[in-house]
Formats: structure tokens, sequence, C-alpha cells
């Protein structure tokens, strides 16, 4: 089939020339499609039986970027990346990803699983709901993701073949520019942010220290292949069902179609950050200051358990390693602080780049007055600042704890 772009009708006669789509709806009777585009990137649709019984979400790649139109071109090939990762994710972290019902290249479609009780979890944390699970699921999913792709758990022959069907070009180079060059360089670049910033950018902007470290951060993730990562595990890349009555809710890691072999700490830091930009934001969000208190307290920990986590699942994944080096004593330790100094350094560029970059975030972006956006975009930059410039003299988690939350509450 010739790729055309889905709409409300075509979708659902796309769905029913599917003979995939057989197994999940009935397909000879009517079928409704709804759109529930959330991201930046693509279109997605949620099709389903009349009363939605049952259904599918029908996630297209436009030959744009939905978010800014025709005027960017990107074309669909991250259909592909998304479709050979989320298939290796289910294998390796099953139930922390959609279950892949089919991709269709020609259309750049990935069909999944519709988590219709699932809501992405950036509002509500914003607003304070405890997903408690949060952070331990994060690293468990990052921890089996990261491991079973890596050359520890595959060997360097069929992590490298792997590698080859990851050569996603076009977005890791969007997040090459606007997530570790431009918001570090003054115009002409894409970024945008309030007036009142600017002497803080301008600072920021001409600190060579801080562009160094940026620069060998920026070459760490075009260079350094260790593992098949998600490219974007922001907080509108997780979706979790509503707290049952023990707390527990199910979590799901959606969104991979920046895919890529790079280095590990760029997921964990990416998570982390945005908690931390959840976190700074509260200081507009929380209705009072004892709220304010237990969401900090809560997000803390739920960094913490993510850290935790994935460290102890990853050290006990390696004692099977393929290879009698990588089981040598120390070796795991060495790697999981470089990996943690990584995840300091991307943490803070995630910071900067969501507040004067491109892409903000809603934590930061739905603050009122621009006043009080404005303390807090700048406490973004400071803690930004900060963690790229103490990456590397870093040792263990607890330094890592102590400079993001260091005058947290004040
Ligand atoms: C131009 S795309 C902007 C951002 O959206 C995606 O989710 C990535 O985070 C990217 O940097
Ligand atoms: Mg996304």
């Amino acid at each position: 089939m010739e790729y055309r772009i889905l709409d409300l009708r075509s979708v659902v006669e796309y769905v029913k020339s599917r003979p995939e789509a057989a197994a999940r709806l009935d397909v000879a009777g009517p079928l409704e499609a709804r759109e529930v585009s959330d991201g930046n990137l693509n279109a997605v649709f949620r099709v389903q039986e009349p009363g939605g019984a049952r259904s599918v979400l029908i996630k297209q790649g436009l030959p744009y970027l939905r978010v800014a139109g025709e005027a960017w071109p990107l074309s669909q090939e991250r259909a592909d990346f998304e479709a050979r990762s989320l298939a290796r994710q289910h294998l390796a972290a099953p139930g922390l990803v959609p279950e892949p019902y089919w991709h269709d290249p020609e259309m750049a479609v990935n069909a999944m699983e519709d988590l219709r009780a699932h809501a992405v979890i950036r509002a509500p944390l914003i607003a304070g709901v405890r997903l408690e699970s949060l952070g331990e699921t994060i690293g468990a999913f990052l921890a089996a993701t990261l491991y079973g792709s890596s050359d520890f758990a595959l060997g360097g022959v069929e992590r490298t073949r792997l590698a080859a069907q990851f050569g996603n070009v076009e977005l890791c180079e969007l997040t090459e520019a606007l997530v570790l060059t431009e918001p570090f360089y003054p115009p002409p670049n894409r970024n945008d942010h309030l007036p009142a910033l600017q002497d803080a950018l301008d600072d920021l902007q001409a600190d060579a220290g801080l562009r160094r470290r940026v620069a060998a951060l920026r070459h760490r993730f075009m260079t350094c292949g260790q593992a098949l990562l998600h490219g974007d595990l922001h907080t509108g890349s997780v979706m979790a069902s509503p707290p049952d009555a023990q707390g527990h809710s199910d979590i799901r890691v959606i969104d991979s179609e920046f895919a890529f072999f790079g280095p590990m700490g760029f997921d964990i830091g990416l998570f982390l950050a945005n908690l931390l930009l959840c976190a700074h934001a509260q200081a507009g969000h929380a209705p009072d200051a004892a709220e304010r208190a237990a969401r900090l307290t809560y997000l803390r920990r739920q960094m913490r358990a993510c850290w935790e986590t994935f460290q102890a699942r990853f050290r006990q994944q390696m004692q099977g390693a393929v290879s009698a080096a990588w089981r040598e004593p120390g070796f795991v330790g060495d790697l999981l602080l470089t990996v943690l100094r990584d995840a300091a350094g991307y943490a803070g560029c995630e910071l900067i780049r969501r507040t004067v970059g491109f892409a903000h975030v809603l934590d930061y972006d739905s603050l009122e007055p621009e006043e009080r956006r404005a303390q807090v975009g700048t406490r973004n930059l400071a803690l930004g600042r900060t963690l790229i410039g103490s990456a590397d003299v870093l040792h263990t988690y607890d330094d890592l704890d102590a400079l993001a939350w260091a005058g947290m509450t004040e």
C-alpha cells in the first residue's frame, strides 16, 4: 500500500484492510476512530469497536514533525526504528511496554496495544499523584533493555550486527542539536526562553568549561554505542494506570522512535532530569508547603529507586555475562560509575534544554505567573550547570542525590 497520511476516516479502512487486525477487533462490524496524538512527532489514533469493548492503537510517522507541520520535514523511517526497538523491549522487558501488533513500513504505521486505562504520567506527577513503583519499574526497564542489548549479554558480534540496524541518524541528529548543542550557544538556534532568563543564559553560554564538558557528552552520545537506548525517556514517554487500593499501578514505557545504540547513562539521565523538572516546578504547582514537601520526598525517592534498581539488576545480570572479562572483580563497579557520571551530565543537559531550548515541558511551561516560571527556570539552569560541571567527580548515587537536592526546599 502506498504511503498516505491517515485521518479519522481512512484509519478505520486501513485497520479493516490489515489481516492482523482480525485477531484484535471485529473488523466486519463498524469501527470508530479517535485521534489521541500527544507527542511532538507522530499522529496517533485509537480505533475501537462501538462502545470501546476492544481497541488498537495506530501510530503513524508523518513526513514532517507533527507539532511544527510541513515546514519541518522528517522522514518516516522513525516508525521502523520504533518497531525494531519495541520488539526488542517487549522481549527484554515483557509487561513494561505496549504489546506490538504489527508494523507496516510502507504506511510508517506501528499498531500496538491500546493502553486505554493508562495516562501519560507527566501531568499526574505535576498534580502530585504518587505512583509508588515508578522509580523501581523504570529502573527494571532500564536494566533489562540496556543489559539485554549490550556486549555483555550478546557478545561483540551480535551486538555489532544489532547496532547496524539502528542507524537512527535523523533523530540522533535532532537530539545532538536540540539537547546537546543549541542551548549552549547564542543564536542562530531554535532556542526559546523567557526574557527574564537572558542574563542567566548569557552567563551559561559564556562558560567555556561547561561548553567543553557538553562537547564531550555530545561526542559520547555519538560514539559510545554501549546498548540499545530508548533515546527519549522523559515522563511523557511513560504511561501508568490509576493506582489500585493497594497503590499499585501498571507502568509502561512508550514511544521509542529515538532508539539507537548509545551511552546507557543517556536514558537514565533523561528520566532523572524529568523528575527534577517536576520537583522544581512544585514551587508553583503544589497547593501548600506541606504538600510540596511530600511531593519532593516522593520524587526524590523515585529517583533513588530508579538508580538503585537499575544498578542492582544490572550487577546481577553481569554475573552471567558472556565473557569472563566482563566478570572480572571490580569491572562492573567501574562501568556503573561511568554510567552514573554520564547520567548526571545528560540530566544537566536535559534540565537546561527543557528550560531554554526548542522543546520545553509542561511542568515548567504551565507555571504562572511568569515571574514564578522565571524563578524555577533559573533554578533549572543552575542545577543543570552543577550536574554537568560535577558529573566527573561523583563517586556514588549519594553524591548525585546530595547535589540534585541541595536547597530544594528553599
Ligand atoms: C523537535 S522534537 C522535540 C523533542 O520532542 C521529542 O520528544 C524529543 O524529546 C525531542 O527533543
Ligand atoms: Mg515521544
